[in-house]
């Protein structure tokens, strides 16, 4: 048995004293009650903080009884669940969201009003969950709006990190960082499961088949109900907790050493300390992969321990479960679901291998080299010593299973090196053990592999062993979905082109339209002469006829208005920067990265600020005014990142002081970006910038949000944007930059190719020159013009001149601004299709064979 302890057996509640639909006193009585005794203060008069507890704690008694009656309701019908698998669930704040989709908005904002507070006010003392990195965490976290939203049987599964994405400060305009504890007053959004622990090994042996760790701690499981939406349906994350198996060692504290009595609980308490702070980029460190098994064990050991209450065939797992692997991260379950079964459940290989394969599913989020993880074989087999002679297994039977083709295939290979190959075949023979031209065949199959750049290591490709040991890979946008099959997992989708799908990605228009940007969202609901588009977005599509109304073009202008004075009041209560409103604001928001390009962004404020230095009083009236807005953090050890984030700091340094310049051109690093400063930037945003070489972002999802606001995108023809650009008109989008397909080829030749283009010099030497300290920017200006030291590997120089044509472009159009908010109301119109609805409608259909489950209403 893993429970830690039981609370023994249930007994029954007297009838008497179960009233299920007790009487609910008035809001404001409940909260002022939750004040006084939650809180622990004489109501007389309430903070801000101390009313936004009142109220939380409240809300979270209407979501724990619709929570209950929900997984109440699935025990009873048994359906199939979807249990979603990540490190990273980027939640931002609840109180809003799950006032809303409780339908609870007029009786808690009357309760709210009367304690003097609105409830925007209260929501901003909430802290944000940032248990995530950037896109990948926060689709987790639309994934599971529209999971409860669908009524679809599931849960998340995940890790309760007390430290989330770490905050970030400036210093001297340097990313400073330090650390996120969001716990600091409490979490009302969570019910802890004390009681509910798993014991997770590692280290140790395997003795007699069977693993034998050295250390052992508690996964305690905390819930998280998830408010659907226009339902009763109220889904699940269960994070957990690393507890240690005992507080501390008594003797040794009795013999005064009190760092080695509390060793074990230190060590324990690390795994669920942090959340790896890396976006995109391997970590190869043994806590992380300590942070990857823990979870992941935890997450299969409860969902079996539920099966087997009403199930006794394990054979029925994959008609009862399935586990959506959200990349690599949690893909160590392959294994550990065939540990479970083999060793524990005491099945067969074979029979816990159809299991397996039947019940995972693994999504792919990037090609990018150096995010694809790779354990060393060492490290795995010295923290999970059982795991890893199961994973040896898979691939040695795999490996046979292609024998006999590739066999055939090798055969068939004209077996004559070329003359001059052959003599240094010879001589490497010499030195080395012949190689079995058909085992050498087999090594691009395989999950175990050499690191191609420490001869002798070995490394466990954990995206094979995921493609391997699952039902299904897909990619996030049809793009991506596409260069998969021809790159990483070329050799896997010829074996089985049936297991690779797409599912481009979405976003919930809950928190990204209707909650955000209430303004606009009152007058689609009044155009359309309903709210159902906030769970029906194809039917925002009514809004098109509206797009040329002159008078419905200015009130959509109005709300815009609005919502940049909004952001106007954000940017200067952060920064101290002052923007006028009647500029473009132009915003570029997501982590900082070489392939997401903020330099390019920053090259061309360069040459806007020089053009507008060389432009006479007369000309410089012909400037569209612009605030150019960036934030997002850069993974601390990634020193170019981190180069890019001065860069901006010191261009607005120079530019915004500029009295030439004057109200022409602004720009603005917001620090520490996270979810609820996207809910303010985004509606106030009138165009974004998604400027990734083309190839590189396997989909991008802010992209969508700004779509669904009416803001108009910039962007290369790369990841989701290409979906974007049909949906909305390729010719309404300002797109520029080379093609995907031609992305070898000119990395290849950029050694060779020079920028033809006078602004390009001017932009490099400015940046070089005297206006900043000698030599601040010559590694990044170095990485994409000297060729004699890099080759531009994300090829700015080949994009700038057309970037910079596109960018006119924005300018023109804006000076039409009729023409404008017809662009910006057909975006709106034609965002239907990334409602995270949609996609999760195809993962339950095409994926997870999972089924809506509503609750009934009464
Ligand atoms: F490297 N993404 C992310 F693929 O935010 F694992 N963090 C990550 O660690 C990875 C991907 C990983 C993002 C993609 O970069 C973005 O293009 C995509 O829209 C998002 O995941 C959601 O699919």
């Amino acid at each position: 048995d893993t429970k830690k302890k039981t609370n023994g057996k249930a007994k029954p509640v007297p009838m008497e004293l179960i009233r299920v639909d007790q009487q609910k006193a008035a809001a404001e009585t409940e909260i002022l009650r939750k004040i006084a005794y939650q809180v622990g203060v004489d109501a007389e008069s309430v903070t801000a903080q101390q009313a936004y507890q009142g109220v939380a704690w409240t809300v979270r008694e209407r979501l724990i009884d619709a929570f209950n009656k929900t997984q109440a309701y699935w025990r009873e019908k048994d359906p199939k669940f979807i249990y979603y698998l990540s490190a990273e669930f980027l939640m931002g704040r609840t109180l809003t969201n799950a006032v809303n989709n409780l339908g609870l908005e007029g009786e808690f904002g009357e309760a709210i009003r009367k304690l003097g507070y609105s409830l925007e006010e209260l929501q901003s003392q909430e802290q944000n969950a940032s248990l995530g990195n950037g896109g990948l965490g926060r689709l987790a976290a639309c994934f599971l709006d529209s999971i409860a939203t669908l009524s679809l049987p599931g849960w998340g599964y995940g890790i309760r990190y007390r430290y989330g994405m770490f905050r970030q400060g400036l210093e001297n305009g340097y990313q400073s960082e330090s650390p996120d504890y969001w716990l600091t007053n409490g979490n009302p959004w969570e019910i802890p499961r004390r009681e509910l622990a798993y014991k997770i090994g590692f280290y140790g042996s395997v003795q007699q088949g069977k693993w034998v760790p050295d250390e052992q701690v508690y996964a305690v499981a905390y819930d998280n109900p998830i408010p659907g939406y226009g339902t009763k349906t109220v889904g699940n994350l269960r994070l957990f907790d690393c507890q240690p198996m005992s507080e501390f060692k008594l003797a040794s504290f009795n013999e005064g050493k009190y760092s080695e009595a509390t060793d074990a609980k230190r060590k324990a308490e690390d795994i669920s300390a942090v959340l790896y702070p890396n976006d995109a980029t391997e970590y190869g460190r043994e806590l992380r992969l300590k942070q990857q098994i823990f979870f992941v064990s935890a997450a299969i050991q409860d969902t079996l321990a539920r099966f087997k209450k009403t199930h006794k065939d394990m054979k029925e797992l994959p008609s009862k479960a399935c586990f959506q692997m959200n990349d690599t991260h949690p893909t160590i379950a392959v294994a550990e679901l065939m540990r479970l079964l083999i060793d524990q459940e005491g099945l067969k290989w074979d029979a816990a291998w159809d299991i397996t394969t039947k019940s995972l599913a693994f999504t792919n989020h990037t090609v990018m080299p150096e995010a694809l993880e790779k354990w060393p074989v060492k490290v795995m087999a010295k923290l999970l010593p059982r795991h890893m002679e199961i994973i040896e297994k898979i691939d040695s039977i795999w490996k046979d299973s292609l024998r006999a083709k590739v066999t055939s295939e090798v055969g068939s290979q004209p077996k004559q090196a070329a003359p001059e190959k052959a003599a240094e075949a010879t001589k490497e023979a010499a030195a080395e053990p012949p190689v079995d031209p058909v085992e050498a065949a087999l090594a691009k199959y395989s999950i175990i592999t050499e690191n191609p750049w420490e001869k002798g290591v070995k490394l466990v490709n954990m995206a094979f062993m995921a493609t391997i040991g699952s039902k299904s890979t897909n990619g996030v946008a049809a793009i991506h979905s596409e260069i998969i099959k021809e790159t990483i997992f070329k050799d896997f989708y010829e074996l089985s082109p049936e297991k690779f799908q797409n599912k481009t990605n979405g976003v919930t228009p809950r928190r990204w339209l209707a909650y955000c940007n209430p303004g606009l969202s009152k007058l689609i609901t009044k155009t359309l002469g309903s709210d159902e588009w906030i769970s029906k977005t194809d039917q925002l599509t009514g809004l098109k006829q509206h797009a040329d109304d002159k008078a419905f073009q200015k009130q959509w202008r109005s709300i815009k208005l609005e919502n940049k004075q909004r952001l106007a009041d954000l940017i200067k209560s952060k920064t101290g920067i002052s923007v006028p409103t009647n500029a473009l604001y132009d915003v570029q928001i997501k982590r900082i990265h070489e392939y997401k390009r903020q330099h390019l962004n920053m090259f061309s404020v360069v040459n806007r600020y020089l053009e507008i230095k060389a432009a006479s009083p007369e000309e410089r009236k012909k400037f569209v005014p612009r605030v150019v807005i960036i934030g997002g953090k850069a993974a601390s050890a990634y020193v170019m990142a981190k180069k890019m984030i001065k860069l901006v700091t010191s261009l607005g340094d120079v530019i915004n002081n500029d009295p030439e310049v004057s109200d022409l051109l602004k720009v603005v690093f917001i620090p520490d970006y996270n979810v609820s400063l996207a809910e303010t930037i985004i509606p106030g945003a009138e165009v974004s910038q998604h400027i990734s070489t083309a190839g590189t972002e396997a989909s991008g999802t802010s992209n969508m949000k700004f779509q669904m606001n009416g803001c108009l995108i910039i962007g290369t023809m790369d990841g989701a944007n290409i979906e974007i650009a049909q949906e909305s008109g390729k010719e309404n989008m300002f797109v520029f930059g080379v093609d995907a397909k031609d992305i070898g080829r000119l990395r290849e030749e950029r050694k060779n190719f020079k920028v033809n283009d006078p602004r390009w010099e001017k932009v490099m030497s400015f940046l070089t020159g005297n206006t900043f300290e000698q030599g601040l920017f010559q590694d990044l200006v170095d990485n994409v013009n000297d060729m004699s030291k890099a080759n531009d590997w994300f090829l700015l120089g080949n994009d700038f001149t057309d970037y910079l044509r596109a960018q006119d472009e924005i300018d023109v159009l804006y000076k039409d601004q009729d023409a404008w908010t017809k662009r910006s109301i057909l975006y709106t119109a034609s965002s239907g299709f990334f409602s995270s609805d949609r996609c999760i409608d195809q993962y339950a259909k095409e994926i997870w064979d999972v089924k809506p489950c509503p609750v009934p209403s009464s």
